[in-house]
């Protein structure tokens, strides 16, 4: 069980996510953002041919919930489009401006409608964030087949810099849809992969993250940074 994921779902129920008006103080955030996105999201068919998946894509395809926490803000603008399609990874010496801050203990549930991810040989589930250069910025991660019972990753924020902590945020994002490194390759998407093994389950749709609570927090740019999340193995419904 993973009580903060049950809650933010309950919460949707009264407070169903809507996209966020443009604010013109953000307009200078939101073009970064855009720049960097180059326009390839979760319907691209070619990102699609690219990674192997035709159809449907392999990336979240709703925004369930989300309850930002302090210094959240970058991102909003964007919202919900900026974590849902393709990673837009740049490398281990920068970071990624296709994200969205989480603030301090943010949460973010996402949903898979088009296809169910499922246990395969190996990481299941790969999550992007923006690290790089051994910044990082960590969140806790749990999936749940029915949006009810969830399943959570144990994660230990307490060592940032070690690659072991079970918690999303360690590694830089590779893959972008600029180049042709498949998002859905744990061996070359870069991110953080999860295989839902470890957890003993066999398939999940919904996909909880929360920030741990121990990253910096400071303006609008504070804790983790979701860029993505991409299936390595599902199914169609
Ligand atoms: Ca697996
Ligand atoms: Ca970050
Ligand atoms: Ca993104």
């Amino acid at each position: 069980m993973f009580p903060v994921c049950i809650d933010a779902l309950k919460r949707a129920l009264y407070f169903p996510v809507v996209r966020m008006k443009l604010r013109p103080s953000s307009l200078a955030l939101l073009l970064l953002a855009t720049l960097c996105a180059c326009g390839a999201e979760a319907d691209d068919p070619a990102l699609g041919a690219a990674s192997g998946l035709l159809a449907p894509d392999p990336f979240a395809d709703r925004v369930v919930s989300f309850e930002p926490g302090d210094s959240a803000g970058f991102g909003q603008d964007a919202f919900p489009d900026i974590v849902l399609g393709a990673p837009e990874g740049n490398g281990s010496d920068a970071g990624s401006l296709d994200v969205l801050s989480l603030g301090r203990g943010g949460i973010i549930v996402l949903e898979f409608t088009d296809i169910i991810l499922r246990d395969g040989p190996g990481p299941d589930l790969l999550v992007f964030e923006n690290a790089f250069n051994g910044w990082t910025e960590l969140g806790q991660v749990a999936v749940s087949e029915d949006g009810q019972i969830w399943h959570e990753w144990p994660c230990d924020p307490s060592d940032p810099d070690g690659d072991d902590s079970g918690c999303a945020g360690h590694r830089p994002v590779l893959s972008n849809s600029d180049n042709d490194l498949d998002p859905t390759d744990p061996h070359l998407a870069g991110g953080d992969a999860f295989d839902l093994a470890d957890l003993g389950i066999e398939t999940a749709r919904f996909v909880c993250i929360t920030d741990a609570g121990t990253n910096p927090y400071a303006g609008k740019t504070g804790g983790f940074d979701l860029d993505a999340v991409a299936v390595v193995h599902a199914d169609e419904p």
